[in-house]
């Protein structure tokens, strides 16, 4: 069985998560696995099979992300890509204003990107594939 990455995915309610997972699982270079949860799905991008988790955004489940943080061993290894969704809306945030906004310089212990995209037309995802995919065969 080939190694298998999580992948955890989090955000605001609203922001796309669902939109980009959706156009994951339906472009053509992107295989899927049978789904295996509510909220997992599997997909298989040239040969690497991430193992993808929406944990949604709303309030009252924050609390829960802890459980699938809690095994920092196996997460201390991370990398983080952040995807600066609805590039497509008038005045919304650039990639530099938002890494800026988020201090994302700060972050020093985990390898982190930052990904315009528009999960509408699905401009900019498989860009950031292609950056997990470099992480998660060079890590
Ligand atoms: P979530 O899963 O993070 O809660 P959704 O977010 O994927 O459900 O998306 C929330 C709304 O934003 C949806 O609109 C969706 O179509 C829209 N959306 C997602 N990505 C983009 C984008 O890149 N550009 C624009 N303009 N809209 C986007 P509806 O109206 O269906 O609720």
């Amino acid at each position: 069985m080939p190694p298998e990455h999580k992948v955890i995915i989090v955000g605001l309610d609203n922001a796309g998560k669902t939109t980009i997972l959706y156009q994951f699982l339906t472009n053509e270079v992107v295989h899927t696995c049978s789904t295996i949860g509510s909220n997992v799905e599997e997909i298989v991008f040239q040969r690497t099979h991430f193992l993808m988790w929406d944990l949604g955004g709303q309030e009252a489940l924050r609390s829960t992300w802890e459980t699938y943080y809690s095994n920092a061993e196996a997460l201390q290894d991370a990398s983080v890509l952040i995807f600066a969704n609805k590039q497509d809306v008038k005045d919304s945030m650039t990639t530099a204003e938002i890494s800026q906004f988020l201090t994302l310089s700060a972050i020093k212990d985990h390898p982190w990107h930052i990904q315009g995209c528009c999960a509408l037309t699905g401009e900019g995802l498989l860009a950031g594939l292609q950056w997990m995919h470099s992480q998660a065969t060079t890590n």
